[in-house]
Parts: structure tokens; C-alpha cells; sequence
């Protein structure tokens, strides 16, 4: 039978400033959906990558003083580099400055020109670089955008707009769907602006910029980059031909943030119907994160390096607490002391004790080689029924929830170990034999959230590789152990 396939995609970055914390967050969450899948046998192809023709992009290689493209080239290189040391499991890393990438942007602005949906017309109002978005003066405080904290430009120029106001029942319909926005609070949010103000014609091209993709029917105008930026998720895939585009499209799940929801659930569905290609199945809408309870600013100087983070404490330190800590539906706070905590107690103490005493056990009275027990059905079920539970959280992206209920079983096998005494109960072989399968499981289970220390534990549990979730029962698994470093050296918390 064919693999049933997954297509998860990421936003796809600015790269005017180094990746922050927020940026982790939404990938390392991306990732671990797409491992899980992985991990379920499914054909999984999981997209990230930069955005590169923004205007904000092209003001930052401004003030840096190099060229813009030698600017993106540089910056996606580092967010490149960010996503491999953060252990993104990435298909495809897409830059929307590749030919590949411009030539399907142009295609589908002709596309939707061609149905007569984009004409030539003439905009007038504000515009902020930061959101790369035409605003109202609603949005405004002190005449700066509340988001970005910068005063828009005044434009009045020659435009092509798209005819956004002809979906305003189409668009109604699809957002309103239970299954089409994750969480409820983000679809609700999306349905009363929909009725309330209305779609209006956007403004989609921008008149002698000079970075950006051309307009294919009218050179002198660049393609508004956020249409441009949307068509990432179909450019990577070689729309309209390509193999890839006819298997994996449409997409399974967007994962974005909670500021970008309209451009992801309005504009771009609107567009797809338009150019008529289906729209994605989902779009999950992640809460922000904080530091220390303040939102992320360059100017509040609260930006925090997640490469930082992860060399000092270890990348599946940060991942952990990225996915454990924030609650999927809403925002969350970044702050050491909790990183620490966890680190302390759910990573050292709960998974590293549990590994480090049942592999020492094996060791001392069995010679490291594994026991040959009986299944413990008690123990197994526990397994089973955590993982079922588990899998349903990932099902509705309550990744926090799903961490939470792995964990859930690795508690179950640290009260067993206490309970059961190995070192003075003459079964002894059952209960080692049993702990041995379940640290087994444990390797699995936890390997789409940190993926580093599945690898380690497979290792002292003396196997090759970590396993799917086909090997999630207990069987009689032949092998050495073999006693390795401890998988996370405990921290004192320091301000
Ligand atoms: O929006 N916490 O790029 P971006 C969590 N290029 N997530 C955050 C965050 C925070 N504090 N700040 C930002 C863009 N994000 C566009 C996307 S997609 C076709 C184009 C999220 O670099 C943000 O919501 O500003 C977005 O999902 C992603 O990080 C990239 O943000």
C-alpha cells in the first residue's frame, strides 16, 4: 500500500536580522510534528526557508553597506545554519531568491491576471516596512505600528490590485470550517474580522522599487512580497509539473505565528482559489513568545540567541523546553531559570536516572547482556495507552500535551524501578527485562522531540538505531548494553 504522505511547511523567514528565539520556537515545533510523522511510517515532506524580497531585507543590506543579494545570501546561509544546528529536520529549505522560486511567483501573478482577478489601478495610503503590509490608520499608535514600533511610509503610486473583495463569501466559507484554523481562538479571531470589515482589493505590486520579483505582464513594478512569499509553499514543490507538486500539494499543515494568520487564511486561500489550486488542509497559528514576560524587541535589547542557548545548555536542552513549556494554543515566556528547571528534573532526573540505573543494573548482575524476562502487560499497557494519547496530541498540535504524556510513561517506569527494588527482589530478571523494553520504547517515543538523546540511548541500550513506532511492544531484543556518559549533566541556576 502506498505511504500515506505529509506535507508540513514552516513560515519562511526574514533574514534582515539574526534568528531569534520566536524563530526556534516555531521550527523546532514544525519539526517535531514532521518527525512524529515520520516516526508513523507516513511519507513526510517538511519545508522551511527564507524570504528574501522583502523590503525590510533590502533596507538592513542598506545600513550593513554590501550589496542586497550578497546581504540574503549571507543571512539565509546563517538561518540555514540555525535550522541544521537545531536539528531541523528539513526536506527542502527553500530562498525565495532562487529562479526556481521567481519563475512559479511570476506564473501564478499571470495566472490570476489572466482570470481577469489582478488590474491596474492606483494606491494611496500607508505602508510598514515591518509588516511588509498596507495598514490602516486604525492600526496605529502614536502614528507608529503597534507590532513593529515604526512609523509607516505615505504611498501614493500606480498599483496592480487583486480582486480580494469577490471572495469575501468563498473565503467565509473555507475559515470557517472547524479543521481549516488551529486553535478555535485564531479561526474565531479570522471569522469576525472577515465579517466585520470586509475583504477589500489588495494592493499587489509596488512601483519602481528596485528589489524584488518583476511583475511578469509590467516591468517597472515589483510583485507585492508577500504574494510572492506565499508561493513558496508550491515553488518548492515544482508547481505546476513536477512529480513533488502532484504528490505532496496540498499541504497538510501550515505552522505560523499568530501575526501573520490573515496573510495565511485570507490572502493566501483567496489567491489559491483564484489561480484554481487547492487549499492547504490546515493552518496551525502558534502563540508568541516572551522573554521574561516582554515581547521580543531590538530595542528592549531582550533578544535572545537560541544558538546560544543550545551551546550552553544543549540542543535538546532548548528543544525540550521550547516544546514542553509553551502551550501550543497560546503565547509563552522564555526564561533560564524554568529552562533550567526542566533540565534539572524532567531531563536529568526523570530520563537520564532512569537509563543510567537500569543500564548500571544490567551491567552489574547480568554482565550487560539484556535478560530474558516475562512481559510485565501491566507495563506495556501503560506504554501503549501514553503513546495512544500522545498520538492524539499531535493530531490536534497540542504538542506540549503530547511531550507531557510520554513523559507520563518515563515517570510510570522510575515509580516501577522504586516499587520493584531490583537490586534486592529475586525477579530481578523480569523487572530488568522489562525496564529494558521500556527504555527501548523511551528511545522512540522521545526521538521527534530530541532526537540527539534517542540516539544516545539507543546506543547504551546497545542498538543500532532508535526505531519507528511499528517496534513500540515489548519483544525480546537481544543485546549488550553498553554504559555511556550521563544524557544531561545537571545545572546550578545562576542569574
Ligand atoms: O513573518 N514568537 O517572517 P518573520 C514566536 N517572512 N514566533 C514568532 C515570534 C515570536 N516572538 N516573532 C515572529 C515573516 N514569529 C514572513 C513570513 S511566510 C510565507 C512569510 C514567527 O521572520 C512569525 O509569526 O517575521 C512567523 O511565523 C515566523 O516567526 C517568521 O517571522
Amino acid at each position: 500500500m502506498a505511504k500515506k504522505k505529509f506535507y508540513i511547511t514552516t513560515a519562511i523567514d526574514y533574514v534582515n536580522a539574526p534568528p531569534h528565539i520566536g524563530h526556534a520556537y516555531e521550527k523546532v515545533i514544525a519539526d517535531a510534528i514532521a518527525r512524529w510523522h515520520r516516526q508513523k511510517g507516513e511519507g513526510v515532506f517538511f519545508l522551511t526557508g527564507t524570504d528574501e524580497n522583502a523590503q525590510k531585507n533590502a533596507k538592513a543590506a542598506k545600513e550593513d553597506g554590501i550589496g542586497t543579494q550578497k546581504f540574503v545570501n549571507k543571512n539565509s546561509q546563517i538561518f540555514k545554519q540555525f535550522c541544521d544546528t537545531l536539528k531541523i529536520s528539513y526536506d527542502d529549505f527553500i530562498r525565495t531568491t532562487e529562479e526556481r522560486h521567481k519563475k512559479v511567483s511570476q506564473l501564478i501573478f499571470k495566472k490570476i491576471y489572466e482570470n481577469e482577478e489582478i488590474y491596474l489601478g492606483n494606491y494611496s495610503g500607508i505602508y510598514c516596512t515591518g509588516c511588509e503590509a498596507f495598514i490602516t490608520e486604525k492600526e496605529l499608535v502614536n502614528e507608529k505600528c503597534l507590532e513593529h514600533n515604526i512609523k509607516p511610509e505615505k504611498i501614493n503610486e500606480e498599483s496592480f490590485f487583486f480582486k480580494l473583495s469577490a471572495y469575501q463569501e468563498d473565503i467565509l466559507d473555507a475559515v470557517s470550517k472547524k479543521s481549516f484554523i488551529v486553535p478555535d481562538n485564531r479561526r474565531e479571531e479570522i471569522v469576525s474580522r472577515v465579517k466585520q470589515e470586509g475583504l477589500k482589493d489588495l494592493s499587489v505590486s509596488r512601483l519602481n522599487i528596485d528589489w524584488g520579483v518583476p511583475v511578469p505582464i509590467d516591468e517597472r513594478h515589483k510583485i507585492y512580497v508577500w504574494l510572492d512569499a506565499l508561493v513558496n509553499y508550491i515553488s518548492a514543490l515544482g508547481y505546476p509539473d513536477d512529480k513533488k507538486y502532484k504528490k505532496y500539494w496540498p499541504a497538510d499543515v501550515h505552522v505560523i505565528g499568530k501575526g501573520i494568520n490573515w496573510f495565511h487564511t485570507v490572502i493566501w486561500p483567496a489567491l489559491l482559489m483564484s489561480a484554481k489550486i487547492k487549499l492547504p488542509k490546515k493552518v496551525f497559528v502558534h502563540g508568541y513568545l516572551t522573554v521574561n514576560g516582554k515581547k521580543i524587541s531590538k530595542s528592549l535589547g531582550n533578544v535572545i540567541d537560541p544558538i546560544k542557548v543550545s551551546n550552553k545548555y544543549g540542543v535538546d536542552t532548548l528543544r525540550y523546553f521550547l516544546l514542553r513549556e509553551i502551550p501550543a494554543q497560546q503565547d509563552g515566556d522564555f526564561n533560564e531559570k524554568a529552562l533550567v528547571a526542566r533540565l534539572n528534573g524532567e531531563l536529568a532526573d526523570d530520563l537520564g536516572n532512569l537509563l543510567s540505573r537500569v543500564v548500571s543494573m544490567i551491567t552489574k548482575y547480568f554482565g550487560g547482556k539484556v535478560p530474558n524476562g516475562k512481559i510485565d502487560k501491566e507495563l506495556e499497557y501503560e506504554l501503549s495507552a501514553q503513546f495512544e494519547k500522545a498520538d492524539k496530541f499531535i493530531e490536534n498540535l497540542e504538542v506540549d500535551k503530547a511531550v507531557e504524556s510520554v513523559w507520563g510513561f518515563i515517570k510510570t517506569c522510575n515509580r516501577y524501578v522504586n516499587d520493584k527494588k531490583p537490586w534486592e527482589n529475586e525477579n530481578r530478571e523480569d523487572i530488568l527485562y522489562n525496564l529494558y523494553e521500556a527504555l527501548r520504547c523511551i528511545a522512540i517515543l522521545v526521538n521527534p522531540f530530541i532526537p540527539e538523546t534517542s540516539e544516545k540511548i539507543a546506543k547504551q541500550l546497545g542498538l543500532n538505531k532508535v526505531g519507528d513506532f511499528k517496534e513500540l511492544k515489548f519483544k525480546k531484543t537481544k543485546a549488550i548494553v553498553n554504559k555511556g556518559e550521563v544524557l544531561f549533566q545537571k545545572v546550578e541556576w545562576k542569574k
